[in-house]
């Protein structure tokens, strides 16, 4: 199969040989025509069972398609915006970027009310880990406030607007900043990339990590990590692979080949066997420089610290890990929808991804 991007890179060439009309050089850019196009190439379903069957058994295949999208995409990217240019730039390589001081302590006001009420509330019952129940009367008033405690090994205490039905107090606000929206919209190529859940999460000290290597899943979803308190290295900072959300014929790929195989189902997210990394530091010996070791291979990673105020973007497709915390953090994190945007994600939808393992075709 020919590689889309140098069929790209040829039409260009030509393009650019033949007019002087740069502005006029169409590249598919629309969701809708590349539904259309999709329903044409591969109306039926044998066609979708045999793309699935060759993803499923061609590991070479599966990167090259993968990667094909992203190079797509990244090619037609564009921002006004210099500092979303540097932003999209630093994600593009590493898949993480940081911009320190993106949010005022007034924008925060909203968010920090809500946190003081819900800590106030539970007292020493923050801990261990767990969701949050919340319920609101109709004028909006909070009624009940509850940790049902499910993870009793693990720190997190996390407020989901999944369960909630609803962003928490002061979520919305932070979500309307310009700058995530652009980022988000830009990385996505589209403009349905907007903030669609958010997880209010309190981390306290607990005997173990709440939530291993794993990605979030194949699909593309960039989320924006807001500190609501400085993170250092002792209270919990998120690991991240450097550069794992790029294919790249490593002990990484190979695994996200694994997961497209064996974890078909997105929920809980699809995790790296316990043994896998040797590399889950408890809090007195986790640190930022060694790297990652996964099958012999070492991997540069990248630690998610950082002041209140700042936001770290990452793409969820790479390789993260949770980490214990010696003191509270405070995160909360935003992520945009999977549906509808990128036409990986769209294609991935459109040839039945994730299939259970009775649906898969041999
Ligand atoms: O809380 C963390 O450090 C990890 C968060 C995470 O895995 C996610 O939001 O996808
Ligand atoms: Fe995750």
């Amino acid at each position: 199969m020919n590689d889309g991007t140098d069929q790209l890179d040829l039409a260009w060439e030509k393009w650019l040989a033949t007019s002087n009309d740069v502005e006029n050089f169409k590249v598919i850019n629309s969701v809708n025509v590349f539904k259309e196009r999709l329903r044409e190439l591969i109306p039926t379903v044998t066609d979708k069972d045999l793309i699935y069957a060759t993803l499923y058994n061609d590991y070479d295949m599966f990167l090259k398609i993968l990667n094909m999208f992203d190079d797509y995409r990244y090619k037609c990217m564009k921002s006004n915006n210099g500092t979303t240019e540097s932003c999209i730039a630093n994600m593009r390589l590493d898949g993480m970027h940081k911009i320190e001081n993106l949010y005022t302590e007034s924008e925060l006001t909203d968010l920090t009310n809500f946190c003081d009420v819900v800590e106030n509330h539970l007292g020493h019952n923050i801990s261990p880990g767990g969701k949050l129940h919340v319920t609101v009367n109709a004028s909006g008033q909070i009624t009940s406030l509850h940790n049902n405690k499910s993870m009793p090994n693990h720190g997190e205490l996390r407020c989901q607007s999944k369960s909630l039905g609803c962003h928490p107090p002061g979520v919305e606000k932070l979500a309307k900043n310009l700058l995530v929206d652009e980022v988000c919209k830009t990385w996505l190529n589209s403009d349905k990339g907007g903030i669609w859940r958010s997880t209010l999460s309190w981390l306290s000290p607990a005997p173990a990590t709440h939530i291993g290597w794993h990605i979030d899943s194949i699909y593309d979803v960039i989320k924006v990590m807001i500190l609501l308190t400085d993170v250092e290295l002792i209270n919990g900072p998120m690991y991240f692979i450097k550069g794992s959300h790029r294919l790249n014929d490593n002990a990484v790929s190979r695994y996200k080949h694994r997961i497209f195989k064996w974890s078909p189902t997105e929920s809980p997210a699809p995790r790296l066997p316990e043994n896998a990394i040797i590399n889950d530091p408890d809090p007195a010996t986790i640190d930022d420089v060694t790297p990652v070791k996964l099958n012999n291979e070492e991997l540069p990673k990248l630690v998610a610290t950082g002041k209140r105020g700042d936001a770290i973007f990452f793409e969820t497709s790479a390789f993260h890990s949770g980490n214990r915390a010696l003191s509270m953090r405070k995160t909360v994190i935003l992520s945009t929808p999977t549906k509808d945007t990128t036409f990986k994600n769209i294609f991935l939808e459109y040839i039945g991804y994730p299939r259970k393992l009775s649906d898969i075709p041999t």
